[in-house]
C-alpha cells in the first residue's frame, strides 16, 4: 500500500534559502514602498521558509516605470544580443537546477522527482528555444522587422511555478519587451531566485521585475495604464475579471486557464500503456494541472479490465515526502486548493457516484489528498464538470467514437484531451473533432517549448509556446 515517508534533510540543505526577500525592481531587491510582508510555507510540513515583500500599488507603478525605462534600449538591441543573455540565463538554469528544484519542490509541495525531471529541463528548454528565435524574428512568418509591444504584466499560478514564468518570460524578451511579472502568493521564491539569476547573467536592468504579492498586486498590475501586454495563467473566474479590467484599453491579452480534460480508451488500447498514461495525465502534480486528464473515457466493454489494473496500480503509489526521490503523490500546494478539492469530492459522493481511494497513510502535518477514483459518474455530475485541480479521477463509459467525443467536448473548457488505441485512422478521425487545444494520443502530459499550448472556450485564448508564442508579444 501507499505510504507516507520519513522526511529525507539532507537534500534540503541544497538551497539557501534566505530569511527574507524583498521585491525585484531595476535590478534591485527592496522592501515594499508601505513596507508588507507575507509569509511563504511548505505545502508538506507548513514549516515557513521566508518572509516576502509583499508589492503594492506604488511598487507595481515603480516597476512598471522601470521595465518602460528599460524597454528603449532592450528593444533596440540586435536580437542576437537579446539572444546572448536569454542563452546565458539557459545556461545558469541548467548549471542551478538541483538548487531550484529542491527549491520549488520545498515551496510548491510536488515530488522532487517531477522538478527534477519535468519542470527544471522545461524551464531551460524554452529559455533556450526563444533564445533561439531572438535573431531570426524576420523568419518568423510575420514579415520583415516585427515590433514588441512595450512592457508586459504577466501573472502566473502556484502549479508550475518557474515553468510558467519560463512561458511568459523567455518569449517576451526574446521578442523585445520588457516585464514585470506577478508569481502566485503561495510560491514565490522560484520567482525571487530567478530574479537573482537575471542578475548573474547581467540581464540590464529593469528588463525583468518580480513582484511578489496577492490577487490585489495582479489586479494593479494589469490595470496600470503603462502596460503594453497582459498575459495571465490561473483561475477563469479571475480570467473573466482580468478581460473586463482589459476590454477597453489597448492592452493585448492572452489568457490560460481551467480545464477538465479528457482522456479516451478504446478497446482495442493497450491496457498496460493507457494505465500509465491515466495516472500519469492526473495524479503528475497532484492533479494540480489545468490540462489534467480528470475524466477518463472508457470504451464500456473493457470497463471492468482497465479499473482493475488502475486500482492494483494506484495502490503502488507512494505518497509522503517530496523531497523523496521514490515520491510519486507530493502535498498539495495549500490549504485553500486542499479545501477546495474536499469539498467537490464530498459533493461527488452526495450526488451518488462511488468513491474509491488505495489504502494510504496521509502525513500528519501538510496538506494532502489520497489519489481518489469515482466511478458510477454521470455528465450532470459536478465532478464531471467542474475543475477539481487535485489527484481526483471521474470515470464515465462511452460505446461508440462518435459517444466519446460528444462527451468529451461536453465541457465548458477546452484545453486537452488524450486518445489511447491502436487505429491511427481513429486517432486522426477522433481528435479532430475534439474541441480541445492540445490532443494527446498514446500517451499524455507531454510538453514541449516548440510547441504552442493554449485553450478552446473557456480554457482561454492566445497560444504559449511555439512559433506561435512569440505572436502574442509582436505587432506584426
Ligand atoms: O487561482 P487564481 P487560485 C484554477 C484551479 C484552482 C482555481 C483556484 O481550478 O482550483 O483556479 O486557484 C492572481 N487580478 N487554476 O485561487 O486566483 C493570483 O495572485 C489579477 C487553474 O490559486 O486565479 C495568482 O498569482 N491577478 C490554473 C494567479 O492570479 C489575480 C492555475 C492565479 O490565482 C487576481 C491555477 C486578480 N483579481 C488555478 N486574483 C491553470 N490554468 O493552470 C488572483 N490573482
Amino acid at each position: 500500500p501507499a505510504f507516507a515517508y520519513a522526511p529525507a534533510p539532507e537534500s534540503r540543505a541544497v538551497v539557501d534559502i534566505a530569511p527574507s526577500y524583498g521585491l525585484f525592481i531595476d535590478g534591485e531587491f527592496t522592501e515594499a514602498a508601505d513596507g508588507k510582508v507575507f509569509k511563504t510555507v511548505s505545502p508538506s510540513s507548513e514549516e515557513v521558509l521566508s518572509e516576502i515583500a509583499q508589492a503594492g500599488e506604488a511598487d507595481v507603478d515603480r516597476a512598471v516605470q522601470a521595465a518602460r525605462k528599460a524597454f528603449e534600449k532592450w528593444s533596440a538591441l540586435p536580437g542576437a544580443e537579446r539572444a546572448k543573455y536569454l542563452f546565458r540565463i539557459a545556461r545558469i538554469i541548467q548549471e542551478r537546477s538541483r538548487e531550484l528544484a529542491v527549491l520549488e519542490t520545498l515551496d510548491n509541495g510536488k515530488p522532487i522527482k517531477e522538478t527534477r525531471d519535468a519542470d527544471l529541463p522545461l524551464v531551460a528548454a524554452h529559455f533556450f528555444y526563444y533564445a533561439g528565435w531572438a535573431d531570426k524574428l524576420d523568419h518568423a512568418g510575420y514579415g520583415a522587422n516585427p515590433k514588441p509591444l512595450g512592457v508586459a504584466g504577466q501573472v502566473i499560478p502556484w502549479n508550475f511555478p518557474l515553468l510558467m514564468l519560463a512561458w511568459k518570460i523567455a518569449p517576451a524578451l526574446a521578442t523585445g519587451n520588457t516585464v514585470v511579472l506577478k508569481p502566485a502568493e503561495t510560491t514565490p521564491l522560484s520567482a525571487l531566485f530567478f530574479a537573482d539569476i537575471c542578475r548573474q547573467a547581467g540581464l540590464p536592468k529593469g528588463v525583468v521585475n518580480i513582484l511578489p504579492g496577492y490577487g490585489d498586486t495582479g489586479a494593479a498590475l494589469i490595470a496600470h495604464p503603462d502596460v503594453n501586454k497582459v498575459a495571465f495563467t490561473g483561475s477563469t473566474a479571475v480570467g473573466k475579471e482580468i478581460a473586463r479590467t482589459v476590454a477597453g484599453t489597448r492592452k493585448k491579452l492572452t489568457l490560460e486557464l481551467g480545464g477538465k480534460g479528457a482522456n479516451i480508451v478504446f478497446d482495442d488500447a493497450p491496457i498496460d500503456q493507457a494505465v500509465e498514461g491515466i495516472v500519469n495525465g492526473i495524479f503528475f502534480n497532484q492533479g494540480q494541472v489545468c490540462c489534467a486528464g480528470s475524466r477518463l473515457l472508457v470504451q464500456e466493454s473493457i470497463q471492468d479490465e482497465l479499473l482493475e489494473s488502475l486500482k492494483r496500480r494506484l495502490s503502488t503509489l507512494r505518497l509522503g515526502d517530496p523531497l523523496d526521490k521514490n515520491t510519486d503523490i507530493g502535498a498539495i500546494n495549500s490549504e485553500e486548493q486542499l479545501t477546495r478539492i474536499t469539498s467537490l469530492v464530498e459533493q461527488g459522493e452526495a450526488e451518488g457516484a462511488e468513491r474509491w481511494s488505495p489504502a494510504c497513510e496521509l502525513p500528519e502535518s501538510g496538506y494532502w489528498f489520497a489519489p481518489t477514483l469515482f466511478t458510477n459518474v454521470t455528465q450532470a455530475h459536478r465532478i464531471a464538470r467542474d475543475e477539481i485541480f487535485g489527484p481526483v479521477l471521474s470515470v464515465l463509459t462511452f460505446r461508440t467514437p462518435d459517444e466519446a467525443v460528444a462527451k468529451a467536448n461536453n465541457t465548458q473548457y477546452g484545453l486537452s484531451a488524450g486518445i489511447w488505441t491502436e487505429k491511427g485512422s481513429r486517432i486522426l478521425a477522433v481528435a479532430n473533432k475534439l474541441r480541445a487545444g492540445v490532443v494527446w494520443s498514446n500517451t499524455f502530459n507531454k510538453f514541449d517549448p516548440t510547441s504552442p499550448f493554449g485553450g478552446y472556450k473557456e480554457s482561454g485564448f492566445g497560444r504559449e509556446g511555439g512559433r506561435h508564442g512569440l505572436e502574442a508579444y509582436l505587432d506584426v
